[in-house]
């Protein structure tokens, strides 16, 4: 096991001094942020936000994200050329030793939330979701860019969008997911390199937008679509958590067996109603999730692969990028550590 920690890279507020402090860390999890979405990334933009963080005397060995550009979920005439570019970064990440690829398949938005800055009792913030809130918010009539996504659209863009997503059910975008990686992985194969989808947050769709990776069947679907070591999941527990229908202990345990979970996500959601949810910070008992049975699930069965603390709260004062601050982060690599040191004892 790696315990890692998401870097923005050389514009992060969070430098790689902080981080290397932060017990336990061994590496970072980083991407290019200054190219657009679609392009293959050079070796040297690659190198860019690599070398730092070996020379800090960290690993960089996953990305978080290669987004995938809307013309491939959406199917359209246009994805083969941007698949072709996909495929050159991830030769490229191959060769510059990067293991894993954190990916995620949402129509438009990627994580969403109606709070960014929800006030807990302790004084601290979180991110938190409310579905009343967001069902009365229109997408077409507010402007929604949540700092953290790797991209936000113009209004105009993203209306144009959202019309263009009418055509394209569930079913139509797993057709889409698949024709991706039946010629993304066999390139992964080649280059070493593992994919791992992020499964959808919330996992519910929102906003009449298709979200497909939603739970146990939806991660069991995509790993026999293509059956291959590099057809890999990021098992994100607050994310799927919200749903508490989904058993994250049993699925940790089943995807670990089958060597599908090369990343983890590891964060603490406490679900106060139905569809609503705001995230808390890492120990058990602050939320809905047990840590220490799915992290024994997953030692238990074999996983070796990278973790990070996902989103914390902003605390201390801090005013953290929303999820994003320092503090919350490292009590959450110590814990998990911690944790993990016992069960792996
Ligand atoms: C992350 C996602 O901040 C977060 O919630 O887990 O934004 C994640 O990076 C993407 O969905 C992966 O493509
Ligand atoms: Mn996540």
């Amino acid at each position: 096991m790696q315990m890692t920690f998401r870097w923005y890279g050389p514009e992060d507020r969070i430098s790689l001094e902080e981080i290397r402090q932060v017990p336990y860390i061994d590496g970072v999890v980083t991407a290019v942020y200054d190219l657009p979405v679609g392009e293959a990334w050079s070796e040297a933009a690659i190198e860019r936000v690599q070398r730092p963080a070996l020379e800090a005397g960290l690993t960089c060995e996953v990305i978080e994200s290669v987004p995938v550009h809307e013309e491939i979920k959406l199917g359209s005439e246009k994805r083969d050329a941007l698949i072709d570019n996909y495929c050159t970064t991830v030769r490229r990440l191959g060769k510059a030793g990067f293991k894993v690829i954190c990916y995620n398949f949402m129509p438009v938005f990627d994580w969403l939330r109606s709070d960014l800055r929800h006030k807990r009792a302790d004084g601290s913030t979180c991110l938190a979701f409310d579905e009343q809130t967001v069902l009365n918010l229109d997408p077409a009539k507010t402007s929604l860019s949540l700092p953290g996504w790797d991209e936000s659209y113009t209004h105009a863009e993203l209306l144009g969008l959202l019309e263009r997503y009418r055509e394209v059910d569930e079913e139509k975008l797993w057709d889409n997911l698949i024709y991706f990686l039946q010629r993304v992985i066999p390139v992964c194969e080649e280059a070493g390199v593992k994919m791992a989808i992020h499964p959808d947050d919330p996992p519910w769709g929102i906003f009449g937008l298709p979200r497909i990776i939603t739970g146990r069947e939806a991660l069991d679907r995509l790993c026999r679509a293509v059956d291959s070591p590099c057809n890999g999941i990021t098992l994100c527990l607050g994310s799927l958590g919200s749903n508490p229908a989904n058993d994250l202990t049993s699925m940790a345990a089943e995807f670990a067996r089958r060597d599908r979970i090369p990343f983890v996500h590891a964060r603490n959601v406490k679900i106060t109603g139905k569809n609503c949810f705001e995230e808390t910070g890492h120990l058990s008992r602050e939320g809905s999730l047990d840590m220490r049975a799915i992290l024994t699930a997953l030692y238990e069965n074999g996983f070796d692969g990278y973790i990070r603390p996902d989103h914390g709260r902003n605390i201390w004062g801090e005013d953290g990028r929303p999820g994003y601050g320092l503090y919350d982060r490292a009590l959450g690599a110590a814990y998990l550590s911690g944790l993990w040191e016992v069960i792996a004892r």
